[in-house]
């Protein structure tokens, strides 16, 4: 890839998450997650695995700065855990836990790793699930009372923000298949908690316009490239599998559901009328979606600084009659695939990106996850993990990432999911994302071979 066709500033970066990668999670005074309650439930997640150790990253978190020091990464996306900082939901900052993250935030800045930090990636506060978690429009403004305390502490310090990861997955596979926490199968309840989530995001844009700390850091940081808040969508690219009119359609729908029922509040002021309707044919369509309040519209559609996109791979669609919701489910995926079972299809995020430009917005836009699982071990004799298939993966995304930048769009940066092997939710321990390899026994990290690929490529991008 060659230097000049990448805008000036571009980041080059890796992300994980707080419950994914922190463990320690009866330290300092942290409170319960949704998550330890999920995965202290039985059958939920495979191999009974949990979050409690994960890489015990609160632990060593030094350590794991000097390996993205070692990689020279430019940026480094992670995640605050709500529970941390506010055990019950509410109230004020436990400092404990906000000594964790000025700690962290110190050492990358010490290292020029510029941070761009997560205000909800999935962990919500059980105290506040006790009281009908996302569900509960109170919630949304709880989201907005613990983010705007955060940016008092932290937004003069940190120049990138995301409200909330992948609305989407946390609608779909918390509340409507229960796969994720809270594990609730409930369509209807599902939508409601979109919304909420949309709301949450544009209190928590507000709440940081109105704050002190960013204030502060508005002069001081003038120079860098890009700064400010956003949200982070998973965008994958929904297509027919065929040129049947029926598959066409659900293809359609599709892309309505799992996108346009976020891109369109958020860029357009308002949600899809196509998906709108076999939604309310599957009689779960909620007022908050079907009459929405012209203020929580507004509230929704705030201006923001920056989008994330999350891309993984491609859906290829078909009618299926069998599909209550939407009539359209998605055909065995193509090979290659990953160990997650997801196509690889870089062509996808290409489309992606420039549809999202093309059709919503021309904010900078940042892939803030892109990356694969495929099966890594160790060799026993100290050779090192040769993952050719990740690094295939990964190079042909940043290909075509290079490639939609020269269509114009205005793309700054590009975050490999993940930094680390970690907690992979309802998987356990059992797919590995990182490109850092951890034996989760002893806490060994290994650089696996796409690890050096990754920075040998971006000390050629300089
Ligand atoms: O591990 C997750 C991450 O937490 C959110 N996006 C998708 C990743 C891979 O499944």
């Amino acid at each position: 890839m060659s230097h000049t066709t990448l805008p000036p500033g571009f980041l080059w970066g890796a992300a994980t998450s707080a419950y994914q990668i922190e463990g320690a999670t009866q330290a300092d005074g942290r409170g319960v997650s949704i998550w330890d309650t999920f995965c202290s439930t039985p059958g939920k997640v495979l191999g009974g695995h949990s979050g409690e150790q994960a890489c015990r990253h609160y632990f060593r978190y030094a350590e794991d700065v000097g390996i993205m020091r070692e990689l020279g990464l430019d940026s480094y996306r992670f995640s605050l855990a709500w529970p941390r900082l506010m055990p019950d939901g509410r109230g004020k900052l436990n400092s404990k836990g906000l000594d964790f993250y000025k700690r962290l935030v110190g050492l990358l800045l010490e290292s020029e790793i510029r941070p761009m930090a997560t205000l909800y990636h999935w962990d919500l506060p059980q105290a506040l699930q006790d009281k009908g978690g996302w569900a509960n429009i109170d919630t949304a403004k709880r989201f907005a009372d613990y983010c705007f305390a955060v940016f008092e502490e932290l937004a003069d310090v940190v120049p990138m923000w995301i409200t909330i990861n992948e609305p989407a997955v946390i609608a779909v596979l918390g509340h409507m298949s229960g796969e994720m926490a809270p594990g609730h199968r409930d369509a209807r309840e599902g939508l409601i908690v979109a919304h909420h989530l949309l709301l949450a995001h544009g209190m928590a844009v507000r709440a940081f316009r109105d704050s002190s700390g960013r204030k502060r850091a508005a002069g001081a940081d003038a120079s860098q490239p890009v700064k400010g808040i956003g949200i982070a969508l998973s965008i994958n690219h929904q297509e027919p599998a065929t040129d049947d009119a029926r598959d066409i359609s659900a293809a359609k729908r599709a892309d309505g559901f799992w996108n346009r029922l976020y891109l369109d509040p958020l860029f357009r002021g308002h949600y899809p009328e196509d998906i709108l309707e076999p939604l309310a044919q599957a009689g779960v369509l909620p007022d908050a979606l079907a009459k929405p309040r012209p203020e929580e519209m507004q509230m929704i559609g705030q201006e923001t600084d920056f989008l994330g996109i999350n891309y993984y791979t491609r859906n290829q669609v078909v009618w299926d009659p069998a599909d209550r919701l939407l009539n359209a489910s998605a055909v065995a995926p193509r090979p290659p695939v990953t160990a997650m079972g997801w196509e690889v299809y870089p062509e996808g995020l290409f489309k992606v990106l420039k549809r999202v430009s093309d059709d919503y917005t021309k904010i900078p836009l940042f892939i803030t996850e892109n990356g694969a699982a495929f099966d890594d071990s160790l060799p026993p004799d100290g050779a090192i993990i040769d993952d050719g298939s990740r690094i295939d993966y990964l190079s042909s995304h940043v290909s075509a990432a290079r490639r939609v930048c020269e269509c114009g769009v205005n793309l700054k940066g590009y975050y490999v999911w993940s930094l680390m092997d970690n907690f992979e939710w309802a998987q356990g321990y059992s797919k590995r994302f990182g490109l850092v390899h951890v034996d989760f026994q002893t806490q060994q990290r290994t650089l696996k071979r796409s690890a050096l690929w990754y920075r040998d490529f971006i000390t050629s991008q300089r």
